[in-house]
């Protein structure tokens, strides 16, 4: 299948396979056990199987169009061996994935057309936010680009002064207040400074306490019209942060994030030391919103612009 002749980078994707290694090994265990036995695709196996990728985290529709893709398969070649099972879910899933609009990307972007790009980056508790943040601006930084980051999670000291330990690992500048300060006011200095600065890209990080508190989706609507009378298409992105380890709860959050507030991309983070990464096909079928970055490790170059074709290639390869 020419879908998966592309070339990637050797080392991005040992990463991949690396921190995907406990959702495949999961995965692969499961799926031992659904043909054990069977030598035929039939309608026991498409029953386990389905169970296999629903526990893989998944989900119960896009499982259900996956399983509906391999039925018309069963129908249409007759026998189907279940020594082929993993090739051809590899293929569907695929297939699935590609009328998205998830993981088209390769490479860190920015529009061009936007001087300095804004990017705001929102989600619960403990998601990985920060961390996102530090890693992304070390990856624009090394493209050249000039990055400022801007402390609007004003809401504990520690928010703060954890973004300035990643700025200063980074080496770019960063633009904060004193803990319990007006967050919009925060990010208001930020885009001042890096129109001053000459900035290329701007970086917004923000409180998350609870998703279904009011007062967080007034807060980032706040924010985000603060920005505005600096740059009046600001935030040109906003980012909403998962913790892909908590599975269906992260699509959850996904849900109840995007009809709150407007959401332009995803990121899905923690798949490493999870057995759920399979939440990440799940999610890119299901939303609308692009995902575009996976979290696979605490490190500075733990992650990667989310790519569908390598993503399913390292997830259903041994
Ligand atoms: N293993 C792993 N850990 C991650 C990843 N991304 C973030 N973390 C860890 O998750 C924890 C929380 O990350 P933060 O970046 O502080 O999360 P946050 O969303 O900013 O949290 P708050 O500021 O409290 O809302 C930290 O210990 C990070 O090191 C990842 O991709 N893999
Ligand atoms: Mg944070």
């Amino acid at each position: 299948m020419s879908f998966f002749k592309k070339i990637f980078s050797s080392e991005k994707k040992e990463t991949l396979d690396k921190g995907l290694e406990k959702s495949k090994s999961s995965f692969f265990s499961k799926l031992t056990k659904a043909v054990a036995g069977k030598s035929k695709v039939d309608d026991e196996v498409l029953d386990n199987l389905e169970e296999v990728l629903v526990s893989s985290d998944v989900g119960v529709d896009t499982t259900l169009k996956i399983i509906d893709r391999i039925e018309e398969r069963v129908a249409k070649d007759k026998y189907l061996g279940t020594d082929e099972l993993n090739k051809i879910l590899r293929e569907e899933i695929a297939g699935l994935l590609s009328e998205t609009n998830s993981g088209e990307e390769t490479e860190y972007t920015v529009p061009a057309n936007k001087k300095p790009y804004v990017l705001m980056v929102v989600g619960v508790n403990g998601v990985g936010k920060t961390t996102t943040i530090g890693k992304l601006a070390y990856q624009f930084n090394k493209k050249g680009l000039k990055v400022v980051l801007g402390a609007a999670d004003t809401f504990r000291a520690a928010a703060i002064d954890q973004l300035q330990v990643w700025a200063d690992r980074v080496g770019v500048p960063i633009v904060k207040q004193n803990m319990g300060s007006d967050p919009a006011s925060v990010a208001y200095d930020t885009l001042k400074s890096g129109v001053a600065q000459d900035a290329d890209v701007i970086i917004i990080d923000t409180a998350g306490r609870l998703h279904n508190k009011v007062n967080l989706m007034k807060e980032l609507t706040k924010v985000k019209k603060v920005m505005q009378k600096v740059i009046d298409d600001a935030p040109h992105d906003v980012l909403l942060v998962l913790d892909g380890s908590t599975g269906q709860n992260a699509f959850e959050q996904a849900k109840q994030f995007t009809a709150a507030t407007e959401v332009t991309t995803l990121a899905v983070t923690k798949l490493d030391g999870t057995a759920k990464g399979g939440v990440v096909i799940g999610i890119s079928d299901q939303f609308q919103i692009p995902v575009k970055y996976i979290g696979v490790g605490e490190g500075i170059e733990d992650l990667q612009v989310f790519n569908k074709y390598e993503f399913v290639d390292s997830f259903f390869k041994k």
